[in-house]
């Protein structure tokens, strides 16, 4: 007996000379549902992270905003109540006009543009970030935008007291120039929304129509192509500087890999969830001529909106992006 207890002591000593590190678990919350091609590659992301360290650093996913709902997940990680998480990038606009630069309407409306885009921001959101006490890992953009009704619209007179779900101050401000009722909603949260009809209507992507099987409700999706908002990991700077070079140096790849990964898939999502949207019953086509129009005036405004507001920093961004177009 005493014998076997030597050896079962031998044997646990080993397995802990094995393996000296001791395993961190970082939750990620997320808000958008497990299905989501962003909540896809951040669980790949996940799974690369904690292989790649050895299991040092375990990364767990919490989809559908079921550990902090998406409005909560930034401060959640900045005061260190989570040690990573997703959020969309434009969510944070109220904060600081830098953040909306991916929802300009009608700047950047194709998935290069909205590389291009990202590549002349990401330093300025470096720098945002850095000062919140956040590092950017990764960062991946969502489908094209476009309208979504439960009635024909061709025009900005049918949109009239309409009540409309936002996601961002941009989304919002959208809904007051077309005269409509803007409501905020989480993604999680809309297919509730529009079955009781708290909300009527919504600028998204196909992605996030088909995630929410919003064919249930509604019946028309245009496709205006107004702008590609973006989702970003963050980690929390603390956590970060208190992480070995060894082990940010696998992360820093994972997210390579992820970012690149989640952009594919982004693209190829955009044309299988529209047929999606289709095979759901819903009509989904371009916006009528006389609607893109007026669309585009709106997006003149808001334009020149956000260029007030972000200031210097938010020109010299849309001068680097047109340069580099
Ligand atoms: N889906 C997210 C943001 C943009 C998108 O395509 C949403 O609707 O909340």
């Amino acid at each position: 007996m005493k014998n076997l207890t030597h050896i079962a002591a031998i044997a646990a000593l080993s397995a802990a000379g094995a393996a000296p590190a001791i395993a961190e678990k970082w939750d990620m919350p997320m808000a958008y549902s497990g299905s989501n091609f962003h909540s896809v590659t951040g669980a790949e992301f996940a799974k690369c992270v904690t292989t790649g360290t050895g299991g040092d650093i375990e990364i767990v996913t919490h989809p559908s905003g079921s550990l902090f709902k998406g409005a909560d997940i930034k401060r959640a990680v900045q005061t260190g109540q989570a040690p990573i998480g997703e959020r969309l990038l434009s969510g944070h606009q109220n904060e600081n006009a830098i953040f909306g630069v991916d929802s300009v309407p009608f700047l950047a409306t194709s998935f290069d543009d909205a590389a291009a885009l990202w590549e002349a921001s990401k330093p300025a959101m470096e720098k945002i970030l850095a000062e919140q006490n956040l590092v950017l890992l990764y960062s991946v953009p969502w489908p094209p935008q476009g309208l979504y009704f439960k009635k024909e619209v061709n025009s900005v007179a049918d949109m009239e007291g309409v009540k409309f779900r936002s996601y961002n101050t941009a989304t919002a401000r959208l809904a007051e120039l077309t005269g409509m009722l803007p409501v905020t909603i989480e993604a999680a949260e809309i297919s509730q929304a529009f079955a009781t009809g708290v909300a009527e209507s919504m600028v998204s992507s196909g992605a996030t129509g088909y995630d929410r099987k919003v064919w249930e409700s509604l019946t028309h999706f245009y496709e205006v192509d107004a702008w590609l908002p973006r989702n970003y990991i963050m980690v929390n700077a603390d956590i970060w500087s208190g992480t070995s070079d060894a082990n940010k140096n696998v992360i820093n790849a994972c997210a390579q890999m992820a970012e690149y990964a989640g952009t594919w898939r982004a693209k190829e999502y955009t044309g299988f969830t529209l047929q999606g949207l289709r095979d759901g019953g819903m009509t989904v086509a371009p916006a009528g001529d006389a609607l893109k129009g007026e669309l585009q005036e709106i997006g003149a405004t808001m334009t020149s909106e956000w260029l007030e507001a972000a200031g210097e920093d938010g020109k010299a961004i849309v001068d680097a992006f047109k340069a580099a177009k």
